[in-house]
């Protein structure tokens, strides 16, 4: 079976691809920066990696402190909300998992697709030829300092999940989650596995498990120790993505919650919570609400939690509440998901 798909047809216009790759880490990051990284690190010999699973874990649901109003202005204001028990993926998708998906149904990613020029709504000359090729956005660090951060991701050709690094680089790793992909490829991911993308309130219920919101860099998350972009000091392990289940689970069992790469969620992106949406299984703003000041004229959903990325100098992301928003209809090197289910569905 071959599942049709399309890229998003609302995404992408050029100002807005720019500003994507421009803004990956994203809106209201703070911090400057300079370069350089080292290729990739083995995992530390320290850290013992669990077996990836397929089975979900099953939450009660409840009532919890949603948002975190000490640290970036969108995550807040902080309010309470209830959601429904449902089942969570134990760890980000991985590559294996959507190999199998792949497998089974012939698909295509999107970054696996040549660009239709008209989504850059600008005249053909304008367009760098490069980024009509099929490819994706990767970090890469810059040879220079630099402060701009446009100058540490790239729109790579020939870069997609198989190839996370592009085209001269290594293949996918099986255990590590699989990256650059679009919105739709992650939601057809979701019909064929018989789950969905969580709402931003599902998943930042499961990734709190409880705790009290903090602004610490946690230590059992990959994330980024040093000056970012400078210094990757990898103290915890790896300068790049790990295989899922590397560090410590949260109290919930779920494995990289906080960092290693951001998770999509199926809400639509504004910046801030609204204090009057629904507070029983909210499901974020409609589609008409969806604002990004960094990327005007998306639809942008959100994403949660940070990436191996996110470091005490820049972004401080590597928590529950940490939130912002992503051009639906193109991956990057540092963008998963997992998926939910409902409690009492059943499951291929
Ligand atoms: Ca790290
Ligand atoms: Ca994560």
């Amino acid at each position: 079976m071959v599942i049709p798909r399309s890229r998003h047809a609302r995404s992408a216009p050029f100002g807005g691809r720019l500003s994507l790759i421009a803004l990956l880490l994203i809106g209201g990051c703070d911090g400057p920066a300079p370069a350089g990284s080292e290729p990739r690190l083995a995992a530390a010999a320290d850290r013992a990696c669990v077996t990836p699973s397929d089975d979900p874990v099953s939450l009660p649901g409840g009532t919890f402190m949603m948002g975190q109003e000490d640290v970036y202005p969108e995550e807040g204001p902080a309010r309470q909300v209830t959601v429904s028990p449902f089942r969570i993926d134990r760890h980000e998708v991985t590559n294996r998992q959507f190999a199998a998906f792949v497998e089974a149904t012939g698909y295509h990613t999107i970054a696996e697709e040549p660009v239709d020029p008209a989504l850059f709504g600008v005249p053909l000359d304008q367009i760098p030829p490069h980024m009509l090729e099929p490819g994706s956005a990767v970090f890469t660090p810059p040879d220079n300092p630099s402060t701009q951060y446009a100058d540490w991701w790239e729109y790579v050709p020939g870069a997609n999940w198989r190839k996370p690094y592009g085209p001269t680089g290594p293949d996918y790793h099986a255990d590590e989650p699989v990256v650059h992909l679009a919105y739709d490829d992650m939601a057809a991911y979701a019909r064929w596995r018989g789950g969905r993308l969580p709402t931003e309130a599902e998943w930042e219920y499961a990734a709190r498990a409880g705790a009290a919101p903090s602004t610490e860099q946690p230590a059992e998350a990959n994330s980024w120790q040093g000056v970012f972009p400078v210094h990757n000091a990898s103290d915890d392990g790896f300068d790049r993505i790990a295989p899922v289940g590397c560090y410590a689970p949260n109290a919930n069992g779920l494995y990289d919650m906080v960092g290693n790469v951001w998770e999509m969620t199926s809400d639509v992106y504004a910046p801030g919570h609204d204090p009057e949406a629904p507070v029983e299984n909210p499901k974020g703003p409609s589609e008409n609400a969806a604002y990004d000041p960094a990327q005007p004229g998306l639809v942008p959903r959100v994403i949660k939690g940070g990436s191996y990325l996110c470091a005490p100098n820049y972004c401080r992301r590597y928590r529950p509440a940490a939130r912002t928003g992503r051009d639906p209809g193109m991956g990057a090197s540092n963008v998963g998901f997992r998926l939910v289910y409902e409690a009492d569905e059943g499951r291929r």
